[in-house]
């Protein structure tokens, strides 16, 4: 689990990696749909569930935006996150694997986009919280 260091470097990275919120949420989950086509299956309802398009790059924004909030609740994502965790267990019925998937792409496109700052040790914090970040959001499921 995260321990003092890696939520503080959790915390610098996103400090500054923040700003292209916008950019990085686009890129993770135009990488997903074109890495893992599966995950498709949940978006079916969109207009164009093509990498980089409007409906992707607007839920891009969607979830970094969860995202950032989640960096500010570090201390307790499971109670931080019931609301959305229980959304995507009972409503959306999101398979919990498929938020390994994203973690995994959102960890690439922040290497690619960061190459200077996303370090190892950035990276195994981040990954580190993106993990914790996927558990609460499978609380629920079942
Ligand atoms: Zn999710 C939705 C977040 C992952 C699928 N999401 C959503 C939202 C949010 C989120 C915030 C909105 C809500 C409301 O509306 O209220 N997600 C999130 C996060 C994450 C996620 C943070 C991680 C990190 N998701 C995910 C995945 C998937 C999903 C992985 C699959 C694949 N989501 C989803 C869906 C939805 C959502 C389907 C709905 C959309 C629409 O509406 O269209």
């Amino acid at each position: 689990s995260l321990n003092p260091k890696d939520k503080a470097a959790v915390k610098t990275f996103w400090a500054l990696a923040q700003g292209h919120s916008e950019d990085i949420g686009r890129d993770a989950l135009s990488r997903l749909i074109a890495v893992y086509p599966q995950t498709k299956t949940y978006f079916a309802h969109w207009k164009d569930v093509s990498p980089n398009s409007a409906n992707v790059a607007k839920h891009g924004v969607t979830i970094m935006t969860a995202v950032s909030d989640a960096v500010t609740k570090i201390d307790d994502l499971k109670a931080g996150l019931l609301q959305l965790s229980e959304l995507h267990a009972f409503t959306l019925r999101v398979d919990p694997a498929n938020f390994k998937l994203l973690a995994h792409c959102i960890n690439v496109v922040l290497a690619i986009k960061f190459p200077e700052d996303f370090t190892a040790e950035i990276h195994m914090a981040f990954d580190k919280f993106l993990a914790a970040l996927a558990l609460a959001l499978s609380e629920n499921f079942c």
